[in-house]
């Protein structure tokens, strides 16, 4: 908290001259934003943030900030938070060629080749860039995937260094992710449970890319259990595929009802579930209601990824989002890929994921449309087990970012950009929006 005015009102002096004293050496913050429209609120309200936390909410406050920023109404949110992405492959698109057929299977054989090369060096300096790319469009929390399935753990051992290296101004999960299946190689079980010993955060898995659906089953069975083992987070990438014949989501929901720990798990892509038969679907959902998983869709990747097999009509290959988060499932969404085998676009911003899924999805509702801005906030934020400190709250962490959008629905229509972003308290990026002059 800032320092008290320590003016004295001395009897020989005017009341006049009391007030002009005071605003003379009127406290003063770290940083104070200037009418900033928070979503939860009517109208705009100033923060002052000291020593890295928000310190006071108001519609205007006295104080000044040894820095301001006007937000001048417009939109002032907590960070995105990417659920969801893959640093260690980030920026290899092309390397050592381009995914022709567009399959998820391509890109993992592209990747298997391109992960021959692997240094420290390398997979830090690209996933440095990239959280650089998402930091400055307000991406603050990140959870990525790092495969170890390659028998240096190279890609864990970078990212971890890198969550060290990043942590005074974003915060990185690390995912232990046997890419290849944990049983499809003999040394990758044990390569899985070398990565939580080294310090991994969450356990990850790849159940629809075993051999067998029983090897799927005892792959699911075992990523719990490692998980109780060494106390971690769990999120598999659950059947990526368009076959409705893959069903390791009941598998996980089963897992974790038993367990009672769906709350500190994740079901990410689940594609299949786009295709079950609703009878089926309807009875899922019950048990997933049951079982409170988090889930992840990636609709960037999906979209383009699955329906690969299909001629017409060709399916979405994008999980059941609108569904999930109407029977009141956290759901958030990833970018997944930054250029790399399975999407050589990709731009780490987290409004082009949410509108994608505003499309895809078809959640076009004013409610709809709010939800997918929760799904790169507040729920992405519920998914990390993150989300105690982090909303826009007096006693907060200071971590915020003011968009160059009057709400959300118009953050997600134009991907608006980021115009400051606030990391810790302290000032982390500006951007100018591009602006065009008529000159005709
Ligand atoms: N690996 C995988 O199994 N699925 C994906 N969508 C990506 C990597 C990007
Ligand atoms: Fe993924």
């Amino acid at each position: 908290m800032p320092a008290r005015a320590t003016v004295l009102l001395k009897s020989s002096r005017s009341l006049q001259s009391f007030f002009i004293e005071t605003a003379m050496t009127a406290p003063t913050y770290n940083l104070m934003l200037r009418q900033a429209q928070l979503r939860d609120r009517p109208e705009p309200v100033d923060i002052g943030i000291e020593a890295g936390r928000i310190a006071a909410i108001a519609p205007r406050l006295p104080q000044t900030g040894q820095q301001e920023i006007d937000a001048a109404g417009q939109l002032v949110s907590p960070p995105f938070v990417e659920s969801h992405i893959h640093l260690d492959s980030a920026l290899t698109a092309g390397e050592p060629r381009w995914n022709e057929s567009g399959t998820l299977f391509e890109g993992i054989q592209i990747w298997g080749e391109r992960k021959q090369h692997l240094t420290l060096e390398d997979v830090k300096a690209r996933a440095i860039a990239t959280l650089k790319l998402q930091a400055q469009q307000g991406v603050l929390y990140v959870r990525s995937h790092a495969d170890v399935s390659e028998p240096d753990l190279i890609a864990l051992k970078g990212l971890l260094e890198v969550r060290e290296a990043v942590r005074d101004w974003l915060t990185l999960q690390v995912v232990a992710f046997p890419q290849d299946g944990l049983y499809s190689q003999p040394h990758n079980d044990a390569l899985l449970e070398e990565a939580l010993k080294l310090g991994a955060d969450v356990v990850g898995g790849i159940p629809h890319y075993e051999l067998t659906r029983e090897d799927g089953v005892r792959s699911v069975a075992r990523i719990f259990d490692l998980a109780d083992r060494y106390d971690r987070l769990i999120d598999i990438h659950c059947d990526e595929i368009d076959d409705e014949q893959s069903r390791f989501l009941e598998v996980m929901a089963a897992a974790a009802i038993r367990r009672d720990n769906g709350a500190r798990v994740t079901a990410s892509h689940t594609t299949a579930f786009g295709s079950y038969n609703n009878a089926y679907a309807y009875k899922l959902m019950g048990f997933l209601q049951r079982s409170r998983l988090n889930f992840i869709a990636n609709p960037l990747i999906n979209i383009t990824l699955q329906g690969r097999t299909d001629t017409y009509p060709k399916r979405r290959g994008v999980t059941r989002v609108k569904e999930l988060w109407q029977a009141g499932l956290n759901v958030s969404l990833g970018h997944d890929c930054v250029q790399d085998p399975w999407y050589r676009f990709g731009t780490g911003n987290m409004l082009d994921v949410a509108h994608m899924a505003v499309h895809v999805c078809q959640m076009t509702g004013g409610a709809e449309t709010e939800a997918c801005f929760d799904m790169v906030t507040h729920q992405g934020a519920q998914t990390l087990h993150c989300a105690s400190d982090y909303a826009i709250a007096v006693g907060n962490p200071a971590n915020l970012i003011l968009l160059d959008a009057s709400d959300a629905h118009e953050a997600i229509r134009r991907r608006s950009a980021v115009r400051a972003v606030v990391s810790r308290g302290k000032r982390l990026t500006q951007t100018v929006p591009a602006r065009t002059d008529w000159l005709g």
